[in-house]
């Protein structure tokens, strides 16, 4: 070969369009170097060809796993056009490579296949070829990398008009470069099913989001996976409540160093508290009155009142809890129905509680406390990878000192700043559009996933009214039937309460036969006269108000300072409107959607 012929390695596994590539190569005068069999089907069909050998002087080995790996092969496709290159290939009596065309052996094909065996695997496991693609991509100023039999035709019309176009070269090095990752990824993947099956960086999960949706797993990609599996098996959407709850009790602890608890129900909490004592009326709405030891224990507060604040949204919940688990805390969670746990750690005596619970099959989940998440997160949705910094704002009560309305009003009360830092920061973790009612270091009302953010002032509105209704002394005085369940006493209060009582029928039967005496169903006015009662409730929104009818909905339900980004056309009304209602608005001006 002349000194300045060009030279094109060509290592194909998918020989599509082999020969239509060599032949064009060939009346392009440019000299073909190939690897086994693609030599030999470039030779069969008459195009003139030379294996790897004539440059490398050494034989395929080892079966084809060495076929080009060779310092004549790659020292030819990783020189740069610089004197010191240029010496080192002369000493060495090298020759520059031009064109790489190479694809890799079918390891994802091997792998779907059922019962593969770990070295039916390895033998698929492209070195070489991933070797010259690496090259060829990372030299591309010089040299080009065709990786995709798709490719070819563009490439031989510009070597045709004489050569290949930086720019082409720029996109084929990127194919190349995402080609090599997409089979690296494939490979740990398989191996990451074969050997971390252990739990602690991969858990095969029964299915996804639904039955039919297999396979499924959960996993990280580097070292553990931060948190334990202590009994049960997680699903798919435990995990997301569980990687969701646990940073919201996590921060909210740290906002205002009390423990924290949520109660989470399809990605979004149901309730969200720190711990603050009980009185004796929360105690009994809360259904934790017979809980030994919840008087000192602010992590059993804290879940009484997160699983309190929507008893009917928080069944089958799965729990969040910022400090380790004791036994007043265990105790609750023991009588409700609930799906799982998550939470630095569990006294023994509290774990063993656990661990009775659903026939042993209780999700009981042990987080690493120090765990920091990567600052960058990527999810693919319908095949688009979608990647964003993570939402890592701090809230705490600092975030609510600036005033917009009343102009002239001093510093937020203590317990107003409390009340909205537990608002935000769960909202922080709710699907939106999300509004959030708090009161007494809880949630007592949260709107989450409307797309109108009327709705979920309205919906977090009404669930607020409701919990503040549970609290009428109709309600704490109902005489229940002996024997009836939690979740049926939770169910007829909600009834009760939200003005859904059953008038008739079988339905109606079903309703009495719970009570020892049926509760009256509330009047229009016993209810506004109840509701009035509630007062210095704090709302917060994800967004900001479009127009004023949130704030006179919120108004309604003893609302006294919302919290909101602003941004809005309708910011002045809004602002006047909460003036006007005697509401304390105050500025929040980061947006937290969350999805
Ligand atoms: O086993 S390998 O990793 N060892 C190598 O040195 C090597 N060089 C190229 N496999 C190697 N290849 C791969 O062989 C290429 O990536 C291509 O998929 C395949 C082409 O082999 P043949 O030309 O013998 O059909």
């Amino acid at each position: 070969a002349s000194a300045t012929q060009r030279i094109a390695i060509v290592s194909v596994y998918d020989k599509t369009g082999l020969l239509d590539l060599a032949k064009g190569l060939v009346q392009n005068n440019v000299r073909i170097l190939a690897s086994g069999g693609t030599s030999k089907m470039i030779r069969e069909s008459g195009f003139p060809v030379e294996d790897i050998s004539a440059i490398t002087k050494a034989p395929e080995m080892l079966a084809g796993r060495v076929k080009t790996l060779h310092p004549a092969v790659h020292a030819g496709i990783l020189a740069r056009d610089l004197a010191s290159d240029e010496k080192d290939l002369a000493e060495q009596n090298i020759d520059k490579v031009d064109y790489v065309i190479c694809n890799l052996y079918p390891f994802k094909d091997t792998v779907a296949k059922i019962n593969v065996t770990v070295p039916e695997a390895v033998e698929e496991i492209d070195i070489g070829g991933v070797t010259l693609i690496r090259a060829a991509a990372k030299n591309h100023t010089r040299v080009t990398i065709l990786s995709d039999p798709a490719d070819y035709p563009e490439f031989l019309k510009e070597l045709e008009a004489g050569e290949v176009k930086e720019s082409s070269r720029k996109l084929y090095a990127l194919k190349a470069f995402e080609h090599t990752a997409d089979y690296d990824n494939a490979i740990a993947d398989f191996f990451r099913k074969q050997y971390a099956s252990d739990g602690l960086q991969y858990i095969p999960l029964r299915y996804g989001a639904n039955p039919h949706q297999k396979p499924a797993a959960a996993f990280v990609k580097e070292g553990k996976l931060p948190f334990q599996i202590l009994c049960g098996a997680p699903g798919y959407i435990n995990l997301l409540d569980a990687l969701n709850s646990w940073p919201l009790v996590k921060e909210l602890k740290e906002a205002l160093g009390k423990p924290a608890a949520a109660s989470f129900k399809h990605v979004s909490p149901a309730g969200a508290a720190i711990g603050l004592p009980l009185d004796a009326d929360e105690l009994k709405v809360y259904m934790v009155e017979d809980i030994p030891g919840i008087e000192s224990s602010a992590l059993a507060q804290a879940y009484a009142r997160a699983r309190g604040a929507d008893r009917m949204s928080s069944f089958g919940d799965m729990i969040a809890l910022s400090d380790v688990v004791d036994v007043a805390t265990a105790k609750i969670i023991s009588k409700e129905v609930s799906d799982g746990v998550i939470a630095p750690g569990y006294e023994a005596e509290a774990l063993e509680i656990l661990k009775k619970k659903k026939g042993g099959r209780y999700l009981v989940l042990q987080m690493d406390p120090e765990y920091v998440p990567p600052k960058k997160e990527t999810r693919t949705v319908y095949g688009v990878t979608l990647s964003q910094g993570r939402n890592d704002v701090e809230i705490t009560p600092k975030t609510f000192t600036t005033v917009i309305t009343p102009k002239d009003s001093g510093a937020l009360p203590e317990n107003a700043q409390r009340d909205l830092t537990v608002a935000t920061i769960a909202l922080k973790y709710t699907q939106s559009n999300s509004v959030c009612y708090a009161a007494r270091g809880q949630v007592v009302g949260l709107g989450a996933g409307q797309q109108s953010r009327i709705h979920c002032t309205r919906l977090a509105g009404d669930k607020a009214d409701n919990w503040w209704l549970r609290f009428h002394p109709r309600v704490l005085g109902i005489k229940w039937k002996k024997g009836t369940k939690r979740p049926d006493k939770s169910n007829a209060i909600d009834l009760l309460v939200s003005g859904q009582l059953p008038k008739s029928g079988t339905e109606r039967g079903q309703f009495e036969s719970l009570f020892e005496e049926v509760p009256a169903a509330f009047t229009e006015e016993e209810k506004t006269e109840w509701l009035g009662k509630l007062t210095d409730v704090c709302v917060s929104s994800d967004a900001f108000f479009p127009f004023t009818d949130n704030v006179y909905r919120a108004a309604r339900s003893g609302v006294k300072y919302i919290a909101a980004p602003s941004g809005s056309q309708n910011d002045v009304p809004v602002f006047e409107t909460a003036e006007k209602l005697g509401i304390t608005f105050v500025e929040q001006n980061t947006r937290l959607f969350h999805h």
